[in-house]
C-alpha cells in the first residue's frame, strides 16, 4: 500500500522523468551513486558512468546540488608515490563511447551535504556540459 502514498507515486514519476530526460540528450547516466556520509563528515563523493551516445564529443564543464554546499568534478591521481586529488575543469566524453567515475579516479566531490545521507536515500545533482545541455540525475546513496 505504500506505493500509493501520493507523494511516493510522484517522486517515483519524478525520477522517471529524469531518466527519460537523460536518454533524450544523447548522454546517459548509469549507475549513479553516492558514499553514504557517517554523522559529522563533511565530504563524501558521486560515481556513475556516463556514456556518450552521440557521434561528436561532449564535454562535462560543472556539476551541481542543492543537496550540498559545492560539487566540483575531481579526479585522483598518483604523483611520486603519494595519492592526491586535483580539479578537473572540464572533462571530454569521446563519441559513442562511456567514461566511468568511479573510487579512485574521477568521481564528483560533494562538500558539507545539507543533511545526513543514509543508504537507499536519493540525492539529485546536475551535470552541466559545454553548449547548454543540462541533465538532473538521481543519484542513489550506498554504503
Ligand atoms: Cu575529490
Amino acid at each position: 500500500m505504500r506505493w500509493r502514498h501520493p507523494v511516493f507515486a510522484g517522486l517515483i514519476s519524478a525520477l522517471t522523468a529524469l531518466a527519460a530526460a537523460t536518454e533524450d540528450a544523447g548522454i546517459t547516466v548509469r549507475d549513479a551513486w553516492v558514499r553514504e556520509t557517517p554523522p559529522g563528515m563533511a565530504m563524501t563523493a558521486g560515481y556513475m558512468v556516463l556514456q556518450n551516445k552521440t557521434s561528436r564529443p561532449q564535454v562535462l564543464v560543472a556539476a551541481r546540488s542543492s543537496g550540498f554546499e559545492t560539487v566540483t568534478i575531481h579526479r585522483t591521481v598518483a604523483k611520486e608515490g603519494m595519492t592526491g586529488m586535483e580539479h578537473s575543469p572540464q572533462i571530454e566524453l569521446l563519441p559513442n563511447a562511456s567514461l566511468p567515475f568511479a573510487p579512485g579516479g574521477y568521481h564528483l566531490m560533494l562538500m558539507n551535504p545539507k543533511r545526513t545521507l543514509r543508504a537507499g536515500d536519493r540525492v539529485e545533482i546536475t551535470l552541466e556540459f559545454r553548449g547548454g545541455l543540462v541533465l538532473p540525475v538521481a543519484y542513489e546513496v550506498r554504503k
